[in-house]
């Protein structure tokens, strides 16, 4: 059994109901067990800064899936909570990324990256990880994410 992080999203529509569903689908599958979700917090759209707020949190599961199974699940949870894929970025009604699973790295996978290339990097997802997470390390660069919180907040002290 593997434990994996998930950064959970929604910036269109209801978004509360929206991520409601997803971790009501969450609890019901049978090779998923959720242990931990974050508080929701409302952050400006990275990117794109015409597209509505999201709501992001991040969650915690215990899994007997495989990383690339694990994916098709979120994949099937995102689509039965109405994500179209019109253009690639734009608003979603819900959006599950695979933060880390255990300390596997797969760097530049072909479908799939762990640790999520951009997880240093962004407030919204630090933010709820730390909260469910406080231990936890990240596999390749090391640092708990409250240091990744401060790398980023001295690298960008004006944009949180
Ligand atoms: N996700 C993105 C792009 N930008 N911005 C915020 N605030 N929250 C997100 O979850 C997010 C984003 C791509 O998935
Ligand atoms: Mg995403
Ligand atoms: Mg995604």
């Amino acid at each position: 059994m593997a434990i994996v992080y998930i950064g959970i999203g929604s910036n269109a529509g209801d978004r509360n109901s929206h991520i409601q569903k997803a971790l009501g689908l969450l609890r019901d599958h049978e090779n998923v067990k959720l242990l931990a979700v974050s508080n929701l917090i409302e952050t400006e759209p990275e990117n794109d800064p015409s597209q509505e707020k999201y709501l992001n949190g991040a969650l915690k599961i215990n899994t007997d899936l495989m990383p690339l199974d694990l994916l098709s699940a979120l994949k099937n949870i995102e689509r039965r909570c109405g994500r179209i894929r019109p253009v690639s970025g734009a608003p979603r009604t819900l959006d599950l990324d695979i933060l880390t699973y255990d300390d596997v790295v797969i760097v530049e996978g072909k479908t799939l990256s762990i640790p999520h290339p951009k997880l240093h990097e962004r407030f919204f997802v630090l933010k709820p990880l730390l909260e469910i997470a406080p231990e936890w390390l990240h596999p390749r660069l090391g640092k708990n994410a409250q240091q990744l919180l401060e790398d980023l907040t001295e690298s960008a002290p004006y944009s949180h």
